[in-house]
């Protein structure tokens, strides 16, 4: 009788131990994608041949990260040698802290056409 009992009970416990997991990795995760789209977008697009947008403005300590979504190599190559990624394959990215205000001026090295430009501000 006893056996019958705790048969019964087990698996609702399981399944509200479950659930608590759940709720608390959505939540988790919902709470870094709140960090990943801060004010102030840092996301450059790599697409058609060219940078999109060609210009961000970010503040001073802005992680700008680089996507290339286009179906061949790009790279993402300060005028002044100031930073490289070297190839990005399709798919891959490209990602450069800013830290010092200033305006950085871009290519692809491989389609010296494409060019865009990072306007870093000081922060608050
Ligand atoms: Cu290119």
């Amino acid at each position: 009788m006893k056996n019958r009992i705790n048969k019964h009970y087990l698996p609702a416990w399981g399944v509200l131990l479950c659930f608590s997991a759940i709720t608390l990795l959505v939540s988790i995760n919902s709470c870094s994608q709140k960090e990943n789209l801060k004010p102030g977008t840092n996301q450059v697009y790599i697409q058609n041949m060219s940078f999109t947008p060609a210009t961000i403005t970010v503040t001073t300590n802005t992680t700008v990260t680089w996507t290339n979504q286009d179906n061949m190599t790009h790279t993402v190559t300060s005028d002044a040698n100031q930073f490289n990624s070297r190839d990005i394959n399709p798919g891959g990215a490209y990602s450069k802290e800013f830290t010092v205000p200033g305006s950085y001026a871009y290519h692809c090295a491989i389609h010296p056409s494409m060019t865009g430009t990072v306007v870093v501000q000081a922060g608050p």
